[in-house]
């Protein structure tokens, strides 16, 4: 595989879609041994329709607003691949949804899915709908208009969506129960959905939990625990929120969130009712994390600042993508931070991965580390597909040795000769394996 001629195709083709170029590039980059070594997926152009979406669905989302005033925003659906299962992702709603970014969230989500071992194709979507400042009534008919548009190219075994940032509990209902009424069906098509009309338990949990399950395997390797760690953890939505509980059940010290605003440094531990102050914080549909340090004057707020720049011994990033830069990088290495294990998707920009696995400090990436939250979608399906509820414990032991296992492919095929284990080729490579050889035996389509 020659990688710049075929980034250089790419970018020529798709200008300017940074983050979808960049996705591409960091997988494309650890996949070269594995190319090498079976010929038969260069023959079969595997590389080349991998890395483009099976089909890009774009649509206008008119609604109308409290004032009586018509608003007009861009709906996406990113089909990328269908090898193993039925296309399934989430949906973001956030004012900075472009292709670009759906398309490398979808391109990641491809091999996340694989990893999870549930048969799950890669698929994105979303609208660059602002939820700041919106009443309930608005993200409904919000809701409802996209559902217009989306219903029929969804289905319980073709597409299903989920949550994102911006796409929580609430908008999955809103979401469900349009299509309901538009499909004239009560199916699994979405997941996320609310306890008694087909969610699971532990699926609101399920991503940051899994994110501490999986960064709890990293930590064995060195023979630590979360046992008195203090950890730094930004955002402060629903993969944050599942983070920093599961932090505290395991001894861990939460001391950081944050927001697009800046961060919160609370030296007592973020545990308890603060935990749940988080989520009060988001409902509130303002997107700053400020008011945590009026609501408990020990903390402090660093206004327009990274968290990363606070002494820890895990750093957990939950928020956005590229969040975590060269110069937070340095800041975690100076601080002697032993691991970074992505909760969010692609939060680390490649300079920042680079200084972190430069320095032998443990790095997981987001498909690998947050595959906990569509994993329990998956989990969902399934309890769909069966019309039963498993109880809280039996889903979160599936969660919790799914990560054991997504750990253990990372390791199997993400070791290096000195014993570094590179978590990002281990992802990629285990997570491509099985996407490209159900491609191979399905032929050229
Ligand atoms: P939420 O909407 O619940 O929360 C996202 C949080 O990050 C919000 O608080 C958001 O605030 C904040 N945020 C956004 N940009 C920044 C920024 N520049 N600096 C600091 N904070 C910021 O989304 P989720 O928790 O669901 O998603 C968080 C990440 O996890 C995303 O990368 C998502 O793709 C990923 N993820 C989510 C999964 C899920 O099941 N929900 C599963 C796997 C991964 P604001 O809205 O103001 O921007
Ligand atoms: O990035 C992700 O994995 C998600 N937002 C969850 C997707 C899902 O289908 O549960």
């Amino acid at each position: 595989m020659d990688l710049e001629k075929l980034m250089s195709k790419l970018e020529k083709k798709h200008p300017g879609e940074q983050e979808y170029l960049q996705a591409v590039r960091e997988v494309l980059e650890t996949l070269e041994d594995v190319v090498a070594d079976n010929p038969q997926f260069e023959s079969a152009g595997i590389i080349e329709r991998i890395i483009e979406p099976d089909r890009i669905l774009t649509f206008k989302v008119s609604w109308v607003d409290d004032n009586g005033k018509v608003n007009v925003n861009l709906g996406y659906r990113v089909q990328f691949n269908n090898a193993i299962g039925p296309y399934k992702g989430g949906l973001r709603f956030h004012p900075s949804v472009n292709l670009s970014i759906l398309k490398f969230l979808g391109f990641e989500q491809i091999f996340k899915n694989s990893l999870t071992t549930l048969p799950m194709g890669g698929g994105k979507g979303g609208s660059d709908f602002d939820a700041k400042g919106k009443s309930d009534a608005e993200i409904m008919r919000f809701c409802q208009a996209f559902m217009l548009e989306l219903w029929h190219l969804i289905g319980p075994d073709t597409d299903v969506p989920a949550g994102d940032i911006g796409v929580g509990g609430k908008e999955i209902g809103y979401l469900y129960g349009a299509y309901k009424k538009l499909a004239r069906e009560h199916t699994g098509v979405l997941t996320g959905k609310g306890l008694n009309w087909g969610g699971s338990l532990i699926r609101p949990e399920a991503t940051g939990f899994g994110t501490v399950y999986f960064a709890k395997e990293m930590l064995a390797t060195k023979g630590e625990t979360f046992e008195g760690k203090k950890v730094a953890i930004s955002g402060f939505g629903n993969v944050a929120w599942g983070a920093a509980k599961k932090v505290t059940e395991f001894g861990g010290k939460v001391i950081t969130l944050s927001g697009p605003d800046g961060y919160v440094y609370d030296p007592e531990g973020i545990s308890g009712e603060k935990i749940d102050y988080m989520l009060e914080l988001r409902a509130s549909n303002q997107d700053i994390v400020a008011p945590y340090a009026i609501e408990f004057p020990e903390a402090e707020f660093h206004k327009g600042k990274h968290p990363w720049e606070v002494k820890c011994d895990v750093a957990l990033p939950c928020a956005t993508q590229n969040e975590l830069n060269k110069e937070d990088a340095q800041n975690l290495v100076k601080n002697n931070c032993m691991c970074v294990a992505e909760g969010a998707n692609m939060p680390s920009t490649p300079e920042a991965v680079e200084i972190i696995q430069e320095n032998k400090i443990l790095f997981g990436p987001g498909k690998a580390v947050n595959a906990g939250g569509v994993s329990t979608s998956g989990l969902e399906m399934s309890q769909n597909s069966m019309k039963l509820n498993w109880p809280a414990k039996e889903v979160d032991e599936k969660l919790h040795s799914i990560m054991i296992n997504i750990h253990e492919a990372c390791v199997k095929y993400g070791t290096e000769d000195n014993g570094y284990i590179n978590y990002v080729k281990g992802a990629n490579v285990a997570g491509f394996l099985k996407v490209a050889n159900a491609m191979m035996d399905q032929g050229i389509i």
